[in-house]
This record gives C-alpha cells, structure tokens and sequence, in this order.
C-alpha cells in the first residue's frame, strides 16, 4: 500500500510540475491501479480541487487504435481542469498535451450503478459539444492500460461548449475537430460505442462501482469521437458537433515564469 501511495505522489507531482515522468517499473493490478489514481486525486482534493465528475476513455475504435489499448477506462475530473469556453490554456502547464473531440453530459440527477440507456438520458439535464485535453504525465506518452489508469487517464483539462437539450438524437452526430481553422479530425459521435449515451451507462457502472456514484451536477465526458492531436503554442481550437454547436479554446504561448 505505501507504495502505491509513493506512485500516487510521482504521478501528482509529474501532473503539478508539468515533468514527464518513467513509465511504471512494475505491472500493477487494474485494482492497484485504481487505488493510486483515487490516491493521486485524494491528493488534489486536499489542495483544494473540487469534484467535477467523470472522464470516460477509450470509448472509440479510433482512440483505442491511435493507443494500442482496446478496455475503456475512466478518470476522474475536477474543477481546476475546467477550462472556460473560448478561453486559453497556458502551454507550459502541460507536459505534452493533446486534443480530442468529446461530447460531454451534465446530469440533473443520481445515476445508480445499473442504468438502461433511456434510464441514463432521463438523468441528462444537457448535452455539448467537448473538448478533452489529455497530457500523459509518461515519457513520450507511452503507457500501459494500468500506467494509464494510475495517471488519472491521462485526464488534464476540458472545455464544454453550450448546452444543448439532452432530448437530441446523438446516435450520429457530424464531429469536426479544427486547428487554426483547418480541419484536423472529422468522426461521428456513433464513433462513441454506437451512441455517446452508452459511455454515460457505462460511467454510471464504474463509478458506482468504485463507491463514487454519479452526482447530479456531474459532469461525464463521453470519450474522443477521434484521434487526439498534438497541441502547440498560438494555436486556436476548436470541435463543431452537428446540432449542438460548438467549443473552442486558445493555447497561449510558452513562457517561462
Ligand atoms: C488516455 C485517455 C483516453 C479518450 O477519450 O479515449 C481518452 C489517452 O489517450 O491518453 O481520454
Ligand atoms: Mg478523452
């Protein structure tokens, strides 16, 4: 156990620090895995941070493909990540990060552990286009399914555009993701295990599952429609979803405090 507190430090500290860090010299459990993501975030908890709700991933074929990891995961997510909509990300904050297209849900009600779609959508209070940027706190983001789940998912900050009414058919949404205007990613949100809603059933498994149930007020990212893309100092962000509009955001230059 104390050692997987000592991962639980490196990886919060690598995450604080903006530092890459060594893959993890040892294989954990899946559950090990899990206990030091809840210890790492234990750790941002007592700083401050706030709960803010989940992060599903590896939810499309694509995702799982770009990774070389085909079981979908969870992080959590708390208020610090939150970015703005149209507001900037300061570069050197991250270690490496990436972007990807999301679809996100805000629930107005408790979601318990066994949910059926339309059960998981009558506890949707909105729906909106998203933005996930992940940045691996591993070398050369290169990880393991379980050095994965210990970093929190690679989880790092998000933008969530305008809520649209969660009554939307999601089944087959256009996604385009654009970097200074030109067209990086183009999916669909059926990319999203056929239909975004089924990553909410599935948060609301795992999260319950982890003695965390989900909250109304909760925010639950439904997974990348996509690939992710590198980001870059100057660079201006932004996904378009088919019918609900769109989120974006600016990554500000590097400097150095
Ligand atoms: C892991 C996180 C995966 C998604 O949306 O599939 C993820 C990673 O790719 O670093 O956020
Ligand atoms: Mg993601």
């Amino acid at each position: 156990m104390r050692e997987l507190t000592q991962i639980a430090a490196g990886l919060d500290t690598a995450a604080r620090t903006a530092e890459a860090t060594a893959q993890l010299e040892e294989p954990l459990t899946l559950e090990d895995a899990y206990r030091v993501q809840a210890a790492s975030m234990a750790r941002r908890y007592e700083r401050g941070e706030k709960r803010a709700g989940i992060k599903m991933g590896f939810t499309s074929r694509a995702k799982m493909a770009q990774m070389g990891i085909d079981e979908m995961i969870w992080g959590r997510l708390t208020d610090q990540m939150m970015i703005e909509d149209g507001g900037s990300i300061d570069f050197s904050a991250y270690v490496h990060p990436r972007v990807e297209p999301e679809i996100a849900f805000v629930l107005k009600a408790p979601l318990a552990e066994k949910v059926t779609p339309a059960g998981a959508l009558a506890a949707v209070g909105g729906v909106a286009p998203a933005l996930e940027i992940i940045d691996s706190r591993y070398r050369d983001f290169k990880f393991s399914l379980t050095d994965v789940v210990a970093d929190n998912s690679s989880s790092s900050g998000f933008v969530v555009g305008p809520w649209a009414d969660p009554g939307t058919d999601l089944s087959n949404l256009g996604m385009l993701l654009e970097i200074d205007g030109a067209a990086r990613q183009i999916g669909s949100s059926a990319a999203i295990l056929g239909n975004p809603i089924r990553s909410l059933v599935a948060a609301a498994r795992l999260a319950a599952g982890a003695g965390e149930p989900l909250q109304a007020g909760d925010i639950v990212m439904a997974g990348g429609a996509t690939a992710a893309e590198h980001l870059a100092p100057g660079q201006h962000v932004r996904v378009t979803v088919q019918h609900l509009g769109r989120a974006e955001f600016i990554v500000g230059a590097a400097n150095s405090d």
